[in-house]
């Protein structure tokens, strides 16, 4: 349900909202009702049926037309079809000084870390909202996701990621796919910030994803979190920083 909460969220504040339907499959009652309570939003929705991939699959859609007041796009993305025609259809509905708007590219800014050290929770702090999931389950990112925050007028781009183990420790392929991409991310961001749990720190693992980022050229931020679990005294800060 928190899933289904923060697509909620996200739609509410969208301006065009793509509704994506699995086409090797008929169209379900959840679907449906969902499609019908996002109407009430009042916003432009565009019903996208997703794997047609041939022209057979085509005539093979049936129910999907009752959404979308019977305009729906039939596309592949895995076999690139119809892709263009969606895209010059959503270029006609985005307002031209949208397009025209160049901004200069956001400072991109990795959030890496071993699993569970807070790093979700780092980028909702920075964004001020509970945008991403958050919870003591070990693992709960499972994708890289990018999120836009604005300081003094400029755009970074905070790229949350799964926490990084060893690819041994599981056998979740999804959960390999997305600690792939945490490591990819350090390639593709300006600027690493490598979170730590305070209480454990630090870890081979750490160590490995330091040297990851070392090797990358990047500046490199490091982030003790969790401090408020940390028993202090006089100097307990100053005896992390040594180490
Ligand atoms: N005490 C304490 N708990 C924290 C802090 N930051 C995060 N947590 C808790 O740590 C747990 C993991 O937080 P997440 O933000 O999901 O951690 P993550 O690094 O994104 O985890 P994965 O996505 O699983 O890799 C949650 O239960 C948080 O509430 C902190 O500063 N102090
Ligand atoms: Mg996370």
């Amino acid at each position: 349900s928190q899933i289904r909460d923060k697509a909620k969220e996200a739609a509410e504040k969208a301006d065009i909202l793509l509704f994506i339907l699995d086409g090797k499959r008929d169209l379900l009652p959840p679907e449906e009702e969902l499609y019908f309570s996002l109407k009430k939003l009042n916003k432009l929705i565009f019903v996208i049926v997703n794997k047609v991939d041939s022209l057979s699959d085509e005539d093979k859609l049936g129910d999907h037309y009752r959404l979308g007041e019977g305009r729906i796009f039939a596309i592949s993305a895995e076999h690139k079809r119809n892709l263009e025609f969606l895209k010059s259809s959503l270029l006609e509905v985005i307002p031209s000084s949208v397009q025209e708007e160049k901004e200069p590219e956001p400072l991109k800014i990795a959030i890496v870390g071993r699993i569970n050290v807070g790093k979700s929770s780092i980028v909702n702090r920075l964004c001020g909202e509970e945008r991403l999931i958050v919870s003591e389950i070990p693992g709960t990112t499972r994708d890289s996701t990018d999120t836009l925050i604005f300081r003094n007028k400029k755009a970074f781009c905070l790229v949350d990621t799964a926490g990084i183990r060893k690819l041994g420790r599981t056998r979740d392929k999804r959960e390999k796919a997305g600690i792939i991409k945490a490591k990819k991310s350090i390639v593709r961001t300006d600027v690493i910030c490598l979170i730590m749990d305070a209480q454990e720190f630090p870890t081979r693992q750490d160590s490995a994803i330091a040297h990851l980022s070392h090797e990358s050229g990047k500046p490199l931020m490091i982030v003790l979190n969790k401090w408020d679990l940390i028993r202090k005294e006089t100097g307990t800060s100053e005896d992390f920083k040594e180490q």
